[in-house]
């Protein structure tokens, strides 16, 4: 494979990599852990990082990554805060012929060329584990079974394809009833919120599927606080594993977590470095990430940073 003549290289770039790196905002735990392993990565391999933090506005993600072309970055990353609207930014750092890889979330674009790569969950497989569970769990019960989802950015790739894979997974289970999907914006503060006004039209929720477990943690505050016992009265599976969801699975408060790992930092250099090179790259990473339950979360807990 070595000689195929019609393999056009890449001329090899030398010297330091300098990259701009575009984060969504620094709002949890989950967050900080994916900034601190990008940048922790990138001092490993010596790599220059330009690094910004948007405070989850899409407007001051593309002024962020403007001001990459401008300086002229040899890679551009991001994390994008929501799926759509990217393309006009992307289109210019096409035109300055810098490379882009997206990190965590997807943006929805119908020019692939837009990109060259993107490293990240499969949110739609959490979505899908979420729901495998539910049905387990809720084997025996001739139901119905009322869900309650908690949702995430409105427009976000994980909220979106989160409930996407929830959906799937439940198939045609058709006594599962999702009697209210709202947003709670991924924060902790809003899923209190937000599930403390739904326990009070409604009496008869079964179980929360929270996208992520900071909502689920204040599903379940909010639950405690109006009475009830979560992980028994009102069951909670959620995704991301940070160490308090973890510790909550292990008290038999949330009963289910999917992992979404943040720990992306030494991939994407890796990624960085092989298009720096020209060596050609997956249009697609996953990253490696497992499921929870009470039974096997002890041995996880004490390694957990986040
Ligand atoms: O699940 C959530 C965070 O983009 C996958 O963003 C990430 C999500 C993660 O706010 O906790």
């Amino acid at each position: 494979c070595g000689n195929d003549p019609d393999v056009k290289l890449q001329p090899a770039r030398k010297g330091q990599i300098t990259i701009g790196f575009s984060q969504i905002g620094e709002s949890s735990r989950w967050r900080a852990a994916n900034s601190r392993s990008i940048q922790d990565a990138a001092r490993i391999q010596n790599v220059k990082l330009i690094f910004s933090v948007a405070g989850l506005s899409q407007q001051k993600q593309i002024a962020d990554i403007e001001a990459f072309i401008s300086q002229k970055v040899d890679v551009i990353a991001f994390s994008p805060v929501v799926e759509a609207g990217w393309d006009e930014v992307l289109q210019h750092a096409k035109n300055a012929e810098i490379p882009v890889i997206l990190t965590d979330r997807m943006i929805a674009t119908s020019d692939p060329s837009l990109y060259t790569s993107s490293l990240g969950s499969d949110f739609i497989s959490e979505g899908i584990s979420a729901a495998v569970w539910m049905k387990n769990e809720f084997r025996t019960t001739p139901g119905p079974v009322n869900v309650v989802e908690l949702s995430g950015t409105p427009g976000s790739a994980p909220a979106v394809q989160r409930k996407k894979g929830f959906q799937e997974g439940l198939g045609d289970a058709n006594k599962f009833k999702i009697i209210s999907s709202s947003t709670a914006n991924f924060s902790r503060a809003d899923g209190k919120k937000v599930m403390a006004g739904l326990l009070k039209t409604h009496d008869d929720i079964d179980v929360v599927f929270a996208q992520n477990d900071d909502m689920g943690l204040g599903a379940m505050a909010a639950i405690e606080a109006a009475g009830k016992k979560p992980g028994k009265d009102i069951k909670i599976a959620s995704i991301d594993a940070i160490h308090d969801g973890l510790v909550a699975l292990e008290n038999g408060k949330i009963n289910f977590v999917a992992e979404c790992n943040p720990l992306i930092g030494p991939q994407l250099m890796d990624l960085i470095q092989d298009v720096f090179l020209g060596i050609e790259v997956p249009k697609r990473v996953d990253t490696r990430e497992t499921v929870f339950f009470p039974e096997n979360v002890k041995q996880y807990l004490n390694d957990r940073e986040y």
